[in-house]
């Protein structure tokens, strides 16, 4: 496939309520769209690094400085294979948000050449994905459980509350006594120490379907020592970075489940690796977001419906983050998102959403 030049387009979009987690608080999405054009295609990506290096080490300004130097100057734009990106890449160390945003963008391009959607192209089995939402940090726990009794009653069906220290058993106890047996979840995102343990298994009573993330992002072992003195199943999120990091704490029991988010791991073809290992390893998946735009989120619905995304995931519909996607919106239909069926990701951004949320764009020539 050849292209031509990639369009790196920075956008801000409002959130419709602040996403409180132990790591921070975002008011706005800051997204990052890399369109990639060719003689006889273009493709759509998002690269999901977040303004500030919270989440993880990788941030907007220097993922754009990354795509712009390091990786898109490697390509040979006669001869653009999306299957080829992560070797080609290799040699630039880290970066795999970076690196999954022109994945994402090329995949795109390569599906629509052949008009094929990505679902398709991935081997999903499913037409429409279950869907749960992702419940920031409340000011009070009577504000919490008014946010879960409207994404209840907006049909999610499986609800994942953000904890931190101070923040966990109160929470998970009043949402439990409140809603009953509801699939219920909670994302830790790292804040927790192995010193916690005691504290982390007063959630033991509820029957979580998991904890995710509760220690380091670089601490396997710590998470195969909580396994011993917690009864919650553990989910990594953060500490799953590559395929080979997978391999490494399913070895080593770290982890029952594991939280596959394509931008995080490097693109969609590393997520896929990795939901092959953890379909035969036996370890449930799911497919988790970073506030994506309908661009990120068309792909991330297209990724959960493959075999092994066993439980819902947290691909929500557009109205859970904004006011107006840049896409069609993705709507909730009886709990579930559908898998777009067009041409690659199936989706394009709408110019005049394009233009509003616009905060700069810059564009990269290949030849
Ligand atoms: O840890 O899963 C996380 C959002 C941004 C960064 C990290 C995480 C999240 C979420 C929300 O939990 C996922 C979503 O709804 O896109
Ligand atoms: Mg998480």
């Amino acid at each position: 496939m050849k292209l031509t030049h990639v369009v790196l387009h920075r956008l801000n979009l409002p959130l419709v309520s602040p996403f409180r987690t132990s790591f921070g608080t975002e008011h706005t999405r800051h997204a990052m769209l890399l369109e990639v054009v060719g003689p006889d295609t273009h493709g759509w990506g998002e690269c999901v690094a977040d303004a500030e290096p919270l989440y993880s080490a990788e941030y907007a300004d220097g993922a754009q400085d990354i795509i712009t130097r390091f990786l898109l100057p490697r390509l040979n734009p006669n001869k653009v294979v999306a299957s080829t990106l992560h070797h080609l890449f290799a040699p630039v160390s880290g970066n795999p948000m970076a690196k999954g945003g022109i994945e994402a963008a090329v995949l795109d391009a390569e599906c629509r050449l052949h008009g094929q959607p990505l679902s398709e192209r991935l081997g999903a089995t499913k037409t429409r994905v279950p869907s749960g939402v992702s419940v920031g940090i409340q000011n009070s726990i009577g504000e919490l459980l008014d946010t879960v009794e409207q994404y209840l009653a907006q049909g999610y069906l499986r609800i994942k509350l953000k904890i931190e220290p101070g923040h966990d058993v109160i929470a998970v106890q009043a949402v439990r006594e409140r809603f009953g047996d509801i699939m219920l979840q909670v994302d830790a995102n790292a804040a927790y120490s192995l010193a916690d343990a005691p504290t982390l298994a007063k959630l033991d009573p509820f029957d979580l379907l998991l904890i995710e993330q509760p220690l380091a992002e670089d601490d396997v072992p710590g998470h195969v020592e909580l396994s011993k003195l917690i009864r919650t199943p553990i989910c990594l999120d953060e500490s799953i970075h590559s395929v080979r990091a997978a391999v490494h704490a399913i070895e080593a029991k770290a982890c029952q489940i594991i939280n596959i988010k394509p931008g995080r791991v490097g693109g969609y073809l590393e997520a896929l690796k990795i939901h092959d290992l953890c379909l035969a390893a036996g370890i449930a998946t799911w497919c988790g977001g970073m506030l994506e735009t309908g661009v990120g989120r068309a792909a991330n619905v297209a990724l959960a419906a493959l075999p092994g995304f066993t439980l819902p995931g947290d691909t929500s519909a557009s109205a859970r983050y904004f006011h107006r996607d840049v896409t069609d919106a993705f709507v909730l239909d009886d709990g579930h998102l559908t898998v777009p069926t067009g041409p690659g990701i199936g989706v394009d951004p709408l110019p005049d959403a394009l233009k509003e949320f616009t905060v700069s764009s810059h564009t990269i020539s290949l030849v």
